[in-house]
């Protein structure tokens, strides 16, 4: 369709919910697979051996996120960030949570952590988002998040799918995605009133459609990956191979 000129904020939303519709990662084949019960225990053993390093790394990102501001309110915002994935004193944090699904599906705790058995192209990928929010304006720092404005979405699906299909998988182990459904309409909603706000031309409202784009691409890298390495069987040296592709 041709392109309609971002003239208003509304202008823009409308055409990050076309970007999200068109090119989040609740279209990519193996998530249809992982949620369609059509992987194997070891299929989904990689899956979430590879997301581990996706979610230890996003508190990273999001400490350079809160670098990027010498405005303390927006500081102050992003805060709570850091501590939904990295816990604090006494509690649990979403990477615990992330733990407690690689222990359920029967990976080593110190092998998931070590991250040595991901692909290539989850650390290349995982890293170019941590590079983009330090490279990039802080508006663009910001806008590369609002991939969450569609994760409820396919958390629901995830959550409902894998339990309904998988005889490894109860709700204790899904957990991680659960306490999500609350978290990330918060952080979606925060981030899209932020650009909504501080972008105020067309070039800047074109930086954060493209700021979705690239993020999009991010999570759509992972899953190819993964698709290629553990559907198709390309799986490259030094990488993780599941018991019965042994
Ligand atoms: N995205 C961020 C971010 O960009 O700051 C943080 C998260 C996501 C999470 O904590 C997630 O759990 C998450 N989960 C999914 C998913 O399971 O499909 C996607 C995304 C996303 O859209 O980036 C995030």
């Amino acid at each position: 369709s041709p392109a309609r000129p971002l003239d208003s904020a509304d202008a823009m939303e409308e055409r990050l919910r076309e970007i999200g519709a068109a090119r989040y990662h609740d279209r990519h084949p193996f998530h249809h697979m992982l949620h369609g019960g059509e992987l194997t225990r070891g299929q989904v053993q990689a899956w979430a051996l590879n997301r581990y390093y996706y979610q230890c790394t996003i508190p990273v990102k999001d400490a350079v996120v809160i670098s990027r501001f010498r405005d303390r309110a927006t500081r102050i915002e992003w805060r709570h960030r850091l501590e939904d994935h990295d816990g604090a004193e006494g509690a649990e944090g979403g990477i615990d949570r992330w733990l407690i699904l690689t222990d359920g599906l029967g990976l080593d705790r110190a092998y998931v952590e070590s991250t040595e058995g991901i692909l290539p192209a989850t650390r290349f990928a995982v890293e170019a988002y941590v590079h983009f929010v330090r490279d990039r304006s802080p508006l663009e720092a910001i806008a590369s998040c609002l991939t969450e404005l569609f994760a409820p979405n396919i958390h629901a699906t995830r959550i409902s799918g894998m339990l309904s299909h998988y005889d490894f998988v109860n709700p204790t182990v899904m957990a991680y995605f659960q306490r999500r459904l609350t978290q990330a309409p918060r952080d979606a909603d925060y981030a899209l009133r932020y650009v909504r706000e501080h972008a105020r031309t067309p070039e800047e409202r074109a930086a954060v459609c493209n700021a979705l784009i690239f993020k999009t691409q991010v999570l759509w890298t992972q899953l190819d990956a993964l698709h290629h390495a553990y559907v198709l069987g390309h799986v490259p040296p030094g990488a993780f191979v599941p018991e019965e592709m042994r």
